[in-house]
């Protein structure tokens, strides 16, 4: 989601890379960069110009750091000051002492508040809470039909409303009366949305703040819409005091700045952004991770406290020689898997890392745990030879290792490709990007070349 500033700081970054120290100029001319790339990213002037003042005041005061390249020391800073912006803590969403909780969900037409609404009960039906959903969108018959429909594709309730309630505040009030009684302690309220803002627009949410004295208002942004988002995110604070936003369709191509830019200008946190269409494209917002991701570095540092704690650094050491001589069998490569899997999953371990260079054609590889297992399996069913030179495995072998392991010739056929592919990526990374940057530690897939 935000693959082009992150590019494009990985490239300041680059520059910096070959520099000796930090120097006034490097400094300056690094400076400028950045301040160009998130420009270009959309974000807000305003954040523009105090994280670059930031970060230029803290690197003249950078000597003491000469554990640190130049970069390094940029990367760093620059690090901090982000997170400072997007603010140091996730920002959990709050609940009421009393329950019900009541959430208002608000925002402009078409931000994406109903499918939101969605994702959020389903969310929080899956951390232990029990919502109910109302919507109060009375201008659109098919409003209310859009979130009926939603509660019957995620199996959680919606409150329909009786005849005779007809304003927002009386559909909203029943609902909550509705979640007490079935003992429901959270109501989303999905509102109804304007093309711009408007005063009727604001009175409506008005009466329904003062009506039910919400928890959370959670303002629905749409990333897609850049800096106009961060523009109605401020005048929706201003008129009615919102606690937090939700970012949608960061899935899309949007250029990432509105996140950096929301949370300064309103100084109310993200809580939450939308990744897709389907109700579970929701995640919470940490603001580190997202930085990390912005400047391409994943979160290689708990990856790296994760591998350090994982990894037997001989065998690792070993391995890294095999690789480099060509000499990585089959049994190599069994293990290797069976030692990431020791990390948690691969899916996971994935997400960790940045998603740039070789590790950007990753991103959408299909990792299957199930998978491992069958590897394991299959290699387990080969001989002493075969797993030594995969050059000798010819039909008849391939179909008795099939038969051996439980899996079909396919699947054997699958995982010889799977292994040489494997060969070349590991050549790949051992001289390249990832050598670089883990430094001197040795890693099995990662690691550097001696
Ligand atoms: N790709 C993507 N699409 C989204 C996301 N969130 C919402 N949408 C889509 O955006 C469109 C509008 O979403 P709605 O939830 O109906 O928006 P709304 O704010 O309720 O709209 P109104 O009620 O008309 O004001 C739908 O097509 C959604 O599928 C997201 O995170 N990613
Ligand atoms: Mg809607």
């Amino acid at each position: 989601m935000f693959e082009n500033l992150s590019e494009k700081l990985q490239r300041v970054f680059k520059n910096l890379r070959g520099e000796g120290k930090l120097t006034a100029e490097n400094m300056e001319v690094a400076l400028r960069e950045i301040r160009v790339a998130l420009l270009e990213a959309d974000v807000h002037f305003r954040v523009v110009k105090q994280l670059i003042e930031s970060v230029k005041q803290k690197a003249m005061g950078v000597e003491v750091l000469t554990a640190l390249s130049p970069s390094q020391q940029v990367i760093k800073i620059v690090r901090e000051e982000m997170v400072k912006i997007l603010g140091t803590h996730q920002s959990k969403l709050r609940m009421a002492n009393e329950p019900p909780t009541i959430v208002l969900v608000v925002g402009l037409q078409g931000s994406g508040k109903t499918t939101s609404t969605g994702k959020l009960a389903r969310w929080l039906s899956k951390n232990d809470h029990s919502p109910l959903m109302v919507s109060v969108d009375i201008y659109r018959p098919a409003a209310r039909q859009q979130l009926s429909v939603i509660g019957r594709d995620i199996r959680l309730p919606v409150y329909e409303g009786a005849a005779e309630e007809t304003t927002p505040v009386e559909l909203a009030r029943a609902a909550r009366r509705e979640a007490m009684q079935t003992g429901r302690d959270v109501v989303l309220v999905d509102t109804a949305g304007r093309l711009h803002i408007d005063d009727q627009l604001m009175e409506e949410l008005r009466l329904l703040k003062e009506a039910l004295g919400p928890t959370e208002i959670l303002f629905v942004a749409d990333a897609m819409t850049g800096q106009d988002a961060v523009k109605s995110a401020d005048e929706f604070h201003k008129q009615l005091g919102i606690t937090g936003v939700i970012l949608t369709k960061m899935d899309g191509d949007a250029r990432g700045g509105g996140a950096l830019s929301i949370r300064f200008v309103t100084g109310q946190p993200l809580k939450f952004v939308g990744i897709g269409e389907k109700f579970d494209a929701l995640e919470p917002f940490h603001p580190d991770r997202v930085v990390s991701r912005i400047l391409g570095m994943g979160d290689v540092l708990s990856f790296i406290e994760k591998v350090e704690g994982n990894i037997d650094q001989k065998k690792a050491e070993e391995m890294q020689r095999k690789l480099i001589d060509n000499e990585f069998t089959l049994e190599d490569f069994r293990d290797q898997l069976k030692s990431l899997r020791k990390l948690g999953s691969l899916e996971s371990i994935l997400g960790m890392m940045p998603q740039i260079g070789p590790l950007k054609d990753l991103k959408n590889a299909k990792v299957d745990e199930k998978e491992i297992t069958r590897v394991v399996a299959i290699v387990d069913s080969m001989t002493h030879k075969e797993r030594d030179n995969h050059m000798i495995i010819n039909g008849s072998r391939r179909r008795r290792i099939a038969r051996g392991s439980g899996t079909s010739v396919q699947e054997v056929n699958q995982l010889l490709k799977q292994y040489s592919q494997a060969r070349k990526m590991m050549k790949t990374f051992s001289g390249g990007f990832m050598g670089k940057r883990l430094g001197k530690l040795k890693l099995p897939f990662f690691g550097d070349q001696p």
